[in-house]
């Protein structure tokens, strides 16, 4: 498995500065690549981070280290551009990041290019550990049929939603992985820039990650909006690094 660090926070409208920070010190110790970023020039930023998930993916399967989420529609796009089976998008967020569709598309809204380019079907998109949903995003979930799953689901029917994931990776044959850190509890990860309570907690969240790792069809993995500026004694980039860990250690 290659590891890539994708340092750009040009999709993070403000909300998450110093989260292409993060990279070198979730990453510390280990060798990676380091994605080509172009300063202030997201649309650039965006062909150059796609380029390089299409030149990579295509050979081998892949964990890219951000930066703030919109750097994963570009990932998914190269993805989805390398392989011709049934493809599958799991994401861990409290947020379903489909309020509207910008140009270019940031980290509130990078599903709604997944969508609307068709780089995965709605009904395999898997949202989980989701806790804060605007309006509009109700209805484009409804009318795109995206599956999403509650932090509260999680906790509650934790053998259910083991199920329904079960069933997803059984229906595909190749999976994306995005992790939103602040798909977690704020006490785990307060290193981030929407803190919203009542997230994943650790125990909760490695189960999934595990099948999802031990089905061998996660191609591509993202994780992404961990902010060194706003952590905590350092236990985001600490939560970071335990999931890179069992990435790599299940590769
Ligand atoms: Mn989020």
């Amino acid at each position: 498995m290659r590891i890539l660090s994708v340092p750009s926070e040009q999709g993070n409208l403000d909300q998450n500065k110093g989260c292409g920070k993060a990279p070198p010190l979730i990453l510390e110790g280990r060798e990676f690549d380091e994605t080509p970023i172009v300063p202030s020039n997201i649309e650039d930023t965006d062909k150059a981070i796609y380029a390089k998930a299409k030149e990579v993916l295509a050979k081998e399967k892949a964990l890219f280290v951000g930066g703030d989420h919109s750097i994963s529609y570009a990932l998914v796009k190269g993805f989805s551009e390398t392989t011709d089976g049934k493809k599958a998008l799991v994401v861990f967020d409290a947020h379903p990041d489909c309020v509207q569709f910008f140009a270019p598309l940031s980290h509130e809204d990078w599903i709604q290019g997944v969508v609307e380019e068709k780089l995965v079907k709605g009904e395999n998109i898997l949202q989980i550990g989701i806790r804060k949903v605007d309006p509009l995003e109700t209805e484009y979930i409804k009318h795109n049929k995206i599956k999403v799953v509650s932090a509260v689901e999680v906790k509650s029917k934790p053998v259910q939603v083991m199920d329904k994931l079960l069933e997803l990776i059984a229906l595909n044959d190749e999976i994306y992985v995005s992790i939103d850190i602040d798909g977690f509890d704020p006490s785990i990860a307060p290193g981030t820039g929407y803190l919203v309570p009542n997230g994943l907690l650790e125990e909760e969240f490695m189960p999934l990650l595990d099948a999802l790792l031990k089905s061998g069809k996660a191609r591509g993995i993202d994780l992404v909006e961990v902010n060194p500026l706003k952590d905590v004694e350092g236990r985001t980039v600490e939560l970071a690094k335990r999931i890179v860990e069992k990435v790599i250690e299940n590769d």
